[in-house]
């Protein structure tokens, strides 16, 4: 199965025959560029600098800041916010509304739910602090679930790639995946459907979800069979149930969307 999506504009934007090809090395090397760039380098601050602790607290702070902007069933129904913008994506059920909820110390900013294909709709949370807000994460509604009808899989497939082609303001994307399906066919087509924007600065970071399901050793399993599967691009484990990598995660987004971050 693959995304329908149209052709964006621009060079290299991903064909849609081609889009169920396993990761290039192109794609290697610029999400490798993109995990460096986006990768902390948590050494020692320079003098006035906050330290890593610092860091995330700060993050934190201003994650708790999210609230409700819009919701859009279409991507043209999206007003264009002009402020960079972070989306969550993966398939139903991975985790990304309870992610957000956990990254913004809300309970229930983002609707989860155990019923998968609970996120219909593109959701906008505006995120900043002293009431100006400098920053957008979107919930986006997730794909590969079985018993979504054909005609309505089809339809978000088409708003989704639409939405990471042309959006604009985009500034880095979240995969979220559940590490004991690991990356599936649908992740694959994702990632190849936002190479070309990777390529052209985009930020990118694989989470691997509900890590508190999994064995240390499993876990280390996981992560290598992904990092493989993401072309050496940035994957971490994450848990909301056990707050892991939260902070880690807090401090990326910060530091996607504030260039002295
Ligand atoms: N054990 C565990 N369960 C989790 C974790 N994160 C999410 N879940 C559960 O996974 C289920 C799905 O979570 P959601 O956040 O609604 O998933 P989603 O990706 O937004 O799903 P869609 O909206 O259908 O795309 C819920 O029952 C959550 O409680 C986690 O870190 N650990
Ligand atoms: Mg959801």
């Amino acid at each position: 199965m693959a995304f329908h999506l149209p052709r964006g504009p621009g060079k290299g934007h991903a064909n849609p025959s081609t889009m169920t090809q396993p990761p290039s090395p192109a794609r290697a090397d610029a999400a490798t560029a993109a995990a460096s760039s986006a990768a902390a380098s948590p050494g020692t601050p320079a003098a006035g600098a906050p330290g890593t602790a610092e860091r995330r607290r700060q993050a934190l702070g201003w994650l708790h800041t999210a609230h409700f902007l819009s919701s859009a069933p279409q991507l043209e129904h999206l007003p264009p916010l002009g402020l960079p913008e972070i989306a969550f994506v993966g398939r139903s059920n991975a985790g990304k509304s309870t992610a957000i909820n956990t990254l913004t110390q809300q309970k229930r900013l983002a609707f989860a739910s155990k019923t998968p294909g609970r996120t219909q709709h593109i959701n906008l949370f505006g995120v900043g602090k002293g009431q100006v807000d400098d920053a957008v994460l979107a919930d986006l509604p997730g794909y590969g679930y079985a018993a979504v009808p054909r005609e309505a899989k089809l339809r978000w497939q088409r708003v989704m790639g639409n939405y990471l082609v042309t959006r604009e303001a985009l500034s880095g994307v979240v995969l979220m995946v559940d590490p004991r399906l690991g990356l599936t066919e649908l992740d694959e087509v994702l990632l190849e459907v936002i190479r070309p924007r990777v390529e052209e600065g985009l930020n990118f970071l694989v989470l691997l979800t509900k890590a508190d399901k999994l064995t240390r050793s499993e876990a280390a399993k996981a992560l290598s069979i992904a990092r493989l599967q993401a072309g050496g691009g940035e994957v971490r484990l994450f848990s909301a149930l056990k707050r892991q990598g939260v902070e880690e995660a807090a401090e990326t987004l910060w530091r996607w969307t504030h260039a002295e971050g």
